[in-house]
């Protein structure tokens, strides 16, 4: 080989190294790096850093995904402008943490279909359309169902009357408990032990199952019956970052947000559990006679539409119909 043809060659396999190495270890692999809109102890996470580790130990050489943390990286209720903006790639949460991105998010809580269903019933793709557009996200994975949200107090009550209590929300429960009379007062989950401790609150929405994460049951005497809605905790990404990976590591990750639904049988478990649990701590049920459990829940799902629809005229409706059983 002569010189210059040797020189010729070096200078290609050098070109060759650099354009490998700007793109990284392998040109097909990238990172998501995700946030969690929920405290880093409680169940949600734990969930997720198992679903994590799988797509991790699946991904390698197509998609990584790193878990940045809790409220601490970035704060709960800013969590989807930081999806939106791309200051992170994903998030967890629920939509009622970033109706300031869009009303119909909260919405997420009255469906009636499991995801599959609406997978299938063309409700998800109504929701993907309003989330591309609205959101700049795209609609990954709703990870938690069956799970109804509850009424927690310390004070006794016998009639679903809230007047004269101070209840801690988030839009979730806003527009029911004020329909009950209550006083409500809205703060992230991870001030809800000192908000009960201080007394600054008489009780707090939360679904069946979590109390014990943040050792709330220490300051709960009383959950209502029966629950209502179902809690919603889904998996976000930002559009533009979900339309920059390659087909094939769409595809993957698509996959592994299904693989993470199929495994939301395990929620219908952890409420007979929870509810186990919180009699075994001492905490008390307050019931209602049939037929004022039946009114309970007819007005949480007629305030929760109400308001989904005032915030949304153009969606409510449509999101109603869809997600009706
Ligand atoms: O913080 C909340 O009470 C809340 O809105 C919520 C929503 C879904 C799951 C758990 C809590």
């Amino acid at each position: 080989m002569s010189r210059s043809t040797q020189n010729t060659a070096r200078a290609a396999v050098l070109a060759l190294f650099a354009a490998f190495s700007a793109s990284g270890a392998s040109a097909q692999e990238t990172t998501l790096r995700i946030v969690s809109a929920f405290p880093e102890n409680g169940i949600y996470v734990k969930r997720l850093e198992s679903w994590i580790e799988r797509v991790n130990a699946e991904g390698k050489g197509t998609l990584q995904i790193q878990f940045l943390g809790g409220p601490r990286a970035v704060p709960t209720f800013e969590m989807g402008n930081a999806v939106k903006t791309g200051v992170v790639d994903m998030g967890m949460s629920t939509g009622a943490f970033y109706t300031n991105v869009m009303p119909e998010s909260d919405a997420l809580k009255l469906t009636k279909i499991n995801i599959a269903e609406q997978r299938k019933s063309g409700a998800l793709a109504y929701v993907q359309k309003i989330w591309n557009e609205k959101g700049n996200m795209y609609y990954l994975a709703r990870i938690c169902e069956y799970q109804p949200f509850h009424l927690y107090l310390n004070k006794r009550i016998d009639k679903p009357d809230l007047a004269g209590l101070k209840v801690r929300i988030t839009p979730v429960y806003r527009d029911f408990f004020s329909a009950l009379g209550a006083t409500v007062m809205q703060t992230a989950p991870g001030e809800v032990y000192t908000a009960l401790e201080r007394g600054v609150v008489d009780g707090y929405g939360w679904p069946i199952g979590g109390i014990f994460d943040l050792n709330w049951q220490e300051k709960t005497k009383y959950r209502v019956d029966p629950g209502f809605y179902d809690a919603e905790v889904s998996v976000v990404m930002n559009l533009n970052k979900w339309k920059s990976l390659t087909p094939k590591q769409r595809e993957f990750l698509q996959q592994q947000a299904i693989n993470f639904e199929g495994r939301n049988e395990f929620w219908k478990a952890y409420a007979q559990e929870e509810i186990k649990r919180q009699a075994a701590a001492g905490i008390q049920t307050i019931t209602f006679d049939a037929a004022t459990s039946k009114q309970y829940v007819a007005k949480a799902y007629e305030a929760g539409w109400a308001g989904v629809i005032k915030a949304s005229p153009q969606h409510g409706p449509k999101l109603k119909e869809l997600f009706g059983k």
